[in-house]
C-alpha cells in the first residue's frame, strides 16, 4: 500500500499590508466595527503581483525546503477563485515559472474549500500509485475581485498563497475526510456571476465581483459545517482530545468562537491568523497551516493529529483528518 504525506509547507504574501484604520480613510467603516466582528486588522493587498506570482513563491520555496528538482515533481494542483485567466490555468503558468516539465498541472475551483478539495484530490493521485509527488497550493488576489465601494465585504478580504508538497509514503496519514456541496444554495456567496451564461457577457458588469450574503453563510458556517465536522470526528472513532488542533478557514473569528462552542471544542485549539491576512479563500488553510509548523506548534513528524475544514461559496464544505 502506498500513502501520501505532507513533507513540506509554505506560504507568502505581498509586501503591502493595509490597516483597518487605512480603510476607514476611503469608505465608512473603523478599526473597532471590523475587528469586533471579525477578528481582522490588517490585510496584504497585491499592487502588482498576480495570482501565479504568489502561487509561483510558495512553488520555490517548498522546492527548496525540499531535495528535489522541478523536473521530478508529477502534478501541480492550484486551487483558486481568482485565477490570472481561465486559460492558461494559474498552475500551468507556476508550472512554467518553475520548469517542473514532467508535471501535469491544473486549477481547481471550491472557493474556501478549494485546498481541502485540492489535497483530497492530490492524497488520490498518490495513493492510487499513479504518481509520487506533487505541489498542491491555495492562492488568490481576491483584492482584485472585490467591489471596494461595498463595506460589507471589502473589508473582509485580502490576498496571499499557501501550500504544501505531497509524496508517497509508507504510513497512513489521512485518516478520514468528508467533502460536500450544496449546489441550490450557491447564490449566497459569488464572484463572476452574472446570471447569463458567462462572466465574459457585456451586461451587468458589476457582478462580476465577490458578493455576500453575510448572514446566510455565517448561519451555514455555524449549522451546517460545524455539524459536518463533529460527525465526521464521530465516524472517524477518534475523540475530540485526540485531534490537537483545528485548522479552519479563516473567515471571521466570531464565527470560528461559536463553531468552537458548538463543537465542545476549547476555542484555544483553533489557530488563527485572519487579523494579518483578513479572509484569503483557498489560501487560508494552507497559510495558516504553514504558520504553525514555523512557530513549531506543529511537527510534520507523524506526531499529532489535526483536523483540516474549509467552508464557503459553491457552498462548499470539506474537512480533512490528518496526522501530520
Ligand atoms: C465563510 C464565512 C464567511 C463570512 C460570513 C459572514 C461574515 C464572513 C457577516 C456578519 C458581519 C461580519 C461578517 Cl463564515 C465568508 C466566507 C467566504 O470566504 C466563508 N463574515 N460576516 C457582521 O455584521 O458582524
Amino acid at each position: 500500500m502506498v500513502f501520501a504525506k505532507i513533507s513540506q509547507v509554505a506560504h507568502y504574501a505581498p509586501s503591502q499590508v493595509i490597516s483597518n484604520d487605512d480603510l476607514s480613510l476611503i469608505m465608512d467603516t473603523s478599526d473597532e466595527w471590523i475587528s469586533s466582528r471579525t477578528g481582522i486588522k490588517r490585510r496584504h493587498i497585491s499592487k502588482n503581483e498576480s495570482t501565479s506570482d504568489l502561487a509561483t513563491e510558495v512553488a520555490k520555496q517548498l522546492l527548496e525546503k525540499s531535495d528535489y528538482e522541478a523536473s521530478q515533481l508529477d502534478f501541480i494542483l492550484v486551487a483558486t477563485i481568482t485565477p490570472d485567466s481561465m486559460m492558461p490555468s494559474t498552475a500551468a503558468i507556476v508550472q512554467a515559472n518553475i520548469g517542473a516539465v514532467n508535471a501535469f498541472a491544473f486549477d481547481l475551483t471550491a472557493a474556501c474549500s478549494g485546498f481541502v478539495f485540492a489535497l483530497a484530490t492530490a492524497e488520490k493521485l498518490i495513493a492510487s500509485g499513479a504518481y509520487q509527488r506533487g505541489l498542491v497550493i491555495g492562492a488568490e488576489t481576491l483584492s482584485k475581485t472585490i467591489d471596494w465601494t461595498d463595506r460589507s465585504t471589502a473589508v473582509l478580504f485580502g490576498d496571499g498563497a499557501g501550500g504544501v508538497l505531497l509524496e508517497a509514503d509508507s504510513e497512513k496519514h489521512f485518516l478520514a475526510e468528508s467533502l460536500n456541496t450544496d449546489g441550490r444554495r450557491g447564490q449566497g456567496l459569488t464572484s463572476g456571476y452574472t446570471g447569463l451564461s458567462s462572466p465574459y457577457s457585456r451586461e451587468n458588469v458589476d457582478a462580476k465581483f465577490l458578493k455576500m450574503d453575510g448572514r446566510a453563510i455565517f448561519d451555514f458556517a455555524i449549522r451546517d459545517v460545524s455539524k459536518s465536522i463533529s460527525e465526521l470526528i464521530e465516524e472517524s472513532s477518534l475523540s475530540l482530545d485526540d485531534i490537537e488542533y483545528y485548522l479552519l478557514h479563516q473567515a471571521n473569528s466570531r464565527i470560528l468562537d461559536k463553531m468552537a462552542k458548538k463543537m465542545k471544542v476549547d476555542r484555544q485549539k483553533f489557530p488563527a491568523n485572519m487579523m494579518e491576512y483578513g479572509n484569503t479563500s483557498a489560501a487560508s488553510i494552507p497559510i495558516l497551516l504553514s504558520e504553525c509548523v514555523e512557530k513549531g506548534i506543529i511537527k510534520l513528524d507523524g506526531s499529532q493529529t489535526i483536523l483540516l475544514s474549509g467552508f464557503g461559496g459553491g457552498l462548499t464544505w470539506g474537512t480533512l483528518i490528518v496526522k501530520i
